[in-house]
This record gives C-alpha cells, structure tokens and sequence, in this order.
C-alpha cells in the first residue's frame, strides 16, 4: 500500500503517544458499577494540521463492543467490531470550512465559526470530494451515484461504527465522560444548556482522544444507510452499512436541540435529507473522515 499523504501532510504530533494502546474494549452502555468501569486507551491520541490547516485526530484501530444492551432495539444486539485506524476531523465542519471550497452554505444559523447546518447528505459527500481536490487528494466519492469508494485518500464521511468508535474513544460509558448526563453541558451543546442554536465548534471539553463536540451542537452524518435492525446482521470486520443503502442515512450525536439521552455514545437517528436540502435539519451537520496515512505509527502498510 502506498500512500502520497503523510509526507505532504504537515503533520503536528501534539503528544508522542503509543497508538498499540489501541484495542479500546467497551461493554456497551450501562453503569460502570455493574461493568466494572469503562475500558480502554483514556489519553488524547495524536493529531495532524492538514494541508489546509485543519486538525484532525488519528484514531487508533482497534475493537469495541457496539451498541447499549439497555438501550432501544435499534442500539441492539451489542456487537463486537474491529476499526482499521482512520484520521477524523477534530471539530464539526464549520461554514468557512465550507467557503473556502467554495459550496453555497445551506446554514440556518449563520457564522463562519459555527458548524455548517441544513445540508444535507449529498451536500456532505459534495464537500468531502471538493476538499480532496483542494487539497490534491483523490476523491472518494463518485458524484454520478454517490458511492463512495473507501480506498479512495481522500475525505468522506465516517461510517456509523468509525463514528461510534470514536465518540466513545475507549470509553463504554453512556457519554465518552461516564454514565452520569448531569455532566454533559461541559462536554457539549445540547437542549439543556444550548438556547435553541448551534455555537461555535471546539468550545466544550473534547473527549478522551481529542474531538469536539461528538456529544450534541450539530448531529453528524454518517456514511451508511440507517437500518434498525442492522446490528442483528453487521460484519464484525469494519462494518460498511446496509448494500443497498436505503432511503435514510445514519446520523450521530444528537444535537443542540437533542435531550440528553440522544446524545448518548451509542444513540442511533436515521435522516431522508439525502438529496433534498428542502427538508435538511438546522440541527444536522457532519464531519469527515480519511484513511490513515501509512508512516503514521500503528498503521499496517
Ligand atoms: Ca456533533
């Protein structure tokens, strides 16, 4: 495997932390007290400024179980999976992120610092594949049939179990933080505490590797179509979605307007807003994903 990425790349090691710490074993949700505490690798793991300026974590392969046995069927059964090490967006894409691609923002709540909102899921793929051209990378995304082709160096959107893995960063807690919602307004945007609006990206507490805001400000597309009974059949091995994807797509993390429980690590939200920016949601945004470069430590060429 070759990558041109990493040397281009001007990369910023925050801290030289060992990514063999990477197989973060989760328990699905529940108390800590009946799970014996949450498990797994709790440090920031290292970040990288693309091209671009924009920071992104390296998020460590590794193995997880997914879902929340106490939660609602579609969060069911917990499931093992296996995540191959991918780079992920530290922030919520921003609406000047977006300007400088030079796409129309589709933004309700306009302010180039806040997360793009109201796009919807083709709108997403349109910016992972314009920022990829920006930046020399190859495009992961064919703009006839929105396929998405992951072996493509480019940016696309996470999958839902990339996007889960990360959120809870090691964690099997119900929040990346612990069990205990009453400490979610230090760690995002939600109803309680958000006024009814997005707000700028990267103020809260990051979780345990580093991203901002995976609980609440914007929910976050994801790359697979939504099946609520997808976790009965999922691949343990990088799990892609439902083939074919379907009417809705996956969307993460709850949002400004989200009760507490919806931000949870494990909730799971499907959306139509596939194509139609008429019915997108001001609550719902995105982040992107790109595959690890291959000098990066912990990386199998
Ligand atoms: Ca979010």
């Amino acid at each position: 495997m070759t990558h041109t990425v990493w040397p281009t790349t001007r990369h910023v090691w925050l801290a030289g932390l060992a990514l063999a710490v990477a197989a973060g074993c989760g328990r699905g949700d529940g108390p800590a007290a009946a799970r014996g505490g949450a498990r797994g690798p709790r440090a920031a793991a290292p970040v990288i400024a693309t091209a671009a300026g924009e920071e992104m974590v390296l998020v460590p392969g590794g193995v997880f179980e997914m879902g929340n046995r106490t939660g609602p069927a579609e969060e069911t059964p917990v499931h093992r999976v296996q995540v191959a090490p991918f780079l992920m967006d530290r922030r919520e894409v921003t609406q000047a992120q977006f300007a400088r691609v030079e796409l129309p923002d589709p933004s309700h709540f306009k302010n180039p610092n806040h997360p793009v909102d109201q796009a919807n899921w083709t709108d997403a793929a349109r910016y992972c594949n314009e920022r990829s051209r920006a930046e020399g990378l190859q495009p992961c995304y064919d703009e006839a049939t929105w396929t998405c082709d992951p072996a493509a160096d480019g940016y696309r959107l996470p999958t839902e179990a990339e996007w889960e893995y990360a959120c809870r960063a090691g964690t099997g807690a119900r929040y990346s933080f612990g069990d205990d919602a009453r400490g979610l307004a230090a760690y995002a945007w939600f109803a309680g505490n958000a006024a009814g609006a997005t707000h700028p990206v990267g103020r809260k507490q990051p979780n345990p590797w580093g991203l901002y805001d995976m609980h609440g400000n914007v929910a976050e597309w994801c790359q697979d179509g939504f099946d609520k009974s997808y976790y009965g059949a999922s691949p343990s091995d990088n799990p892609r979605g439902p083939d074919p994807a379907g009417a809705e797509r996956v969307v993460r993390g709850g949002s400004w307007r989200s009760e507490a429980d919806r931000c949870r690590s494990a909730s799971r939200a499907g959306d139509r807003s596939v194509l139609d920016t008429c019915i997108a949601s001001d609550a719902l945004g995105f982040r992107c994903v790109r595959r690890a470069p291959a000098a990066a430590p912990g990386v199998q060429p």
